[in-house]
């Protein structure tokens, strides 16, 4: 019998259904990759495969003599039409950080890594967020303009160095800091926004960094409990969804392996990752910790989130099965099996050994499900492939192992070059869901995509175009005539993907789009824009995208319609 080549288990049956009777499938028969899903999912008739303890009683005590039958076509998930709508308590909104789009770096605030290793010109034309978005000054144009597009959320940073200068809490609060991001608040909530606050998006006051940074074990978790603190204690009225950290495997990959991202730093790149992620793992764990010891009568949630993109593997030969879980286990399960399973996936401990750090077992308590709902950013997906002999050296690419860049050329990219793969956006919430079964469901706090038409470009080559200069004091009437298809087809597959995830039965909470602005796209400055709604850097002009009014209609209509099939799984299928 000629089975498929690939056998997802998420995919649906369809043709004609042969009758295997009798016998087990041997260890060595090609039919054992035959996911237990799709055995019980057949045996249990049911159209689509329902959770695994319900198929694993499905299947219990039959197994031996159960009539075994397998499809011989193999289709995607039936392409869903008409409306999709999203529970009602779900929540959408949009997303930012504070050295993104604020700007106003030298009112009040204290330089953080990302001032330093900007004006040292490691971002792309000398880039720096000095000025960005002059959000700080326009805050409330720019919730006037949230509350025309809708948002019920939005999700930003409180930038560290603003309220804490030096990053050091036994300073007092800066006054100017807690105005602004008091006003904020006060600001939304009048709007009717909920407010989700990051407390770290990546902009580590300078000062810390000069006593160690991420590297340095005491000093770090100490100094961000008490900034945490801080917020909570000034917030913490208005407050009820706070994000410890934003994106860990960033800090620390990009920030101390490959030196893409502040603070650059590139030195032991077989353990300087290891030990950053440690000690942002320990600092999450005492920000919650002291949420729910000290400020639990706010009654609020403190959640953590973790980037990463799906990997797909690139055949069913079992190196590369191995490959795509190695993959998400160095980057998703590096940060999230601490927090959900207790410690360290097993496969980075055994590729590292002592380079990776141990957690004792009083961490580990602390840890083990310190996270009130699981955020997930999640961009794009890619292929994962053995490679065709075992690295050699160590160091955090080597340890993985895995071909990381393979990928399928007929998949469209943005203009960051990531694939567009919405179907990976679903498949990664289930394996969230599968695996980790977070409590408070899975919220996307990042989705979004860097796609803009050519006139953009154009736009962009007009000189200082892509260097910002502070709002002038005019006021200007937004404006609201720029097309961006490929955003509005881009948010409509994924919310699509998410909605199937939903159906699968994924506790998908909400949906942040990034972002609300075009910004500081770090190491790539302002030439990859992310936002819904376009920024004129030379004159902080707001235009409203149709991806802008796109979103507005979804959220008002709390769904969308169904995208074409084409649209829905587009690029290879697997
Ligand atoms: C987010 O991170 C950030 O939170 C946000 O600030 C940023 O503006 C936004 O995305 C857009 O970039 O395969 O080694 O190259 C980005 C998450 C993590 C996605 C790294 C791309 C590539 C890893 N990114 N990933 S690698």
């Amino acid at each position: 019998m000629e089975l498929p080549r690939t056998l997802p288990s998420r995919w649906q049956r369809i043709g004609p259904v042969l009758t295997v009777t009798g016998r087990e499938p041997r260890k060595s028969a090609p039919n054992t990759a035959i996911p237990l899903a799709f055995l019980a999912a057949v045996a249990t008739k049911a159209p689509l495969a329902p959770s695994r303890g319900a198929l694993r009683r499905a299947l219990r005590g039959r197994r031996r003599s159960c009539v075994v039958r397998f499809a011989e076509e193999w289709a995607e998930p039936a392409a869903r039409t008409g409306f999709l709508a999203f529970p009602e308590s779900f929540v959408f909104g949009v997303a930012t950080s504070a050295y993104q789009i604020e700007g106003a770096a030298a009112e009040g605030r204290g330089p953080s890594i990302w001032d330093t290793f900007s004006t040292a010109g490691h971002a792309k034309d000398g880039a720096t967020g000095e000025v960005a978005c002059d959000h700080y000054h326009l805050f409330k144009e720019d919730i006037r303009l949230m509350s025309s597009l809708k948002v019920k959320a939005y999700r930003f940073s409180i930038s560290w160095s603003r309220l804490l200068p030096n990053g050091d809490a036994a300073e007092p609060p800066s006054e100017e800091g807690l105005r602004f991001y008091s006003e904020l608040l006060d600001a939304l909530l009048q709007a009717g926004i909920e407010p989700w606050v990051t407390l770290y998006h990546w902009d580590l006051p300078e000062a810390l960094h000069a006593k160690g940074g991420w590297l340095s074990k005491e000093m770090i978790v100490k100094a961000f409990g008490d900034y945490a603190r801080i917020c909570f204690h000034h917030f913490g009225d208005r407050v009820k969804y706070w994000i410890t950290l934003n994106e860990p495997w960033c800090s620390a990959v990009l920030g101390y392996n490959t030196g893409d991202h502040a603070p650059g730093y590139t030195e032991e790149t077989d353990t300087a990752c290891y030990v950053a992620g440690h000690h942002l793992l320990l600092a999450h764990a005492e920000a919650a910790q002291i949420y729910r010891e000290e400020f639990a009568q706010q009654g609020g949630e403190v959640g953590i989130s973790l980037n990463a993109d799906w990997r797909q593997a690139d055949s069913e030969r079992e190196e590369d099965l191995e490959a795509a879980r190695r993959a998400m286990e160095f980057s998703l399960g590096w940060f999230a099996e601490p927090i959900y399973l207790g410690d360290y996936p097993k496969c980075m401990r055994e590729s590292c050994g002592d380079r990776l750090p141990s957690f004792s077992a009083s961490e580990k308590k602390k840890l083990f499900q310190s996270s009130d709902f699981f955020g997930l950013n999640s961009y794009s997906g890619n292929m994962a492939k053995a490679p065709p002999r075992p690295f050699e050296g160590t160091g955090y690419w080597e340890d993985i192992g895995v071909e990381w860049w393979h990928t399928d050329h007929q998949w469209a990219r943005t203009d960051m070059d990531w694939p567009v793969v919405p179907w990976s956006l679903r498949e990664i919430l289930l394996y969230v869901q599968d695996r980790y079964k977070p409590m408070g469901g899975i919220i996307v706090t990042e989705n979004g995509c860097a796609c803009e038409p050519d006139i953009s470009a154009e736009l962009d080559e007009r000189p200082g175009a892509l260097l910002p200069r502070p709002w002038d004091g005019v006021r200007r009437a937004t404006s609201s005539d720029f097309e961006d298809p490929e955003r509005v087809r881009f948010f409509r597959a994924h919310l699509s993907a998410v909605h199937a995830a939903i159906e699968r039965k994924a506790q998908v909470k909400g949906y942040f789009a990034w972002s609300f602005l075009d910004n500081f796209e770090w190491a790539e400055g302002y030439g990859k824009r992310f936002g819904i709604v376009r920024v004129d850097f030379q004159t902080q002009e707001r235009t409203i995208k149709s991806s802008g009014h796109f979103l507005a209609r979804v959220f008002e209509a709390n769904g969308l319609e169904a995208p074409a099939k084409e649209e829905q799984y587009p690029g290879r299928t697997f």
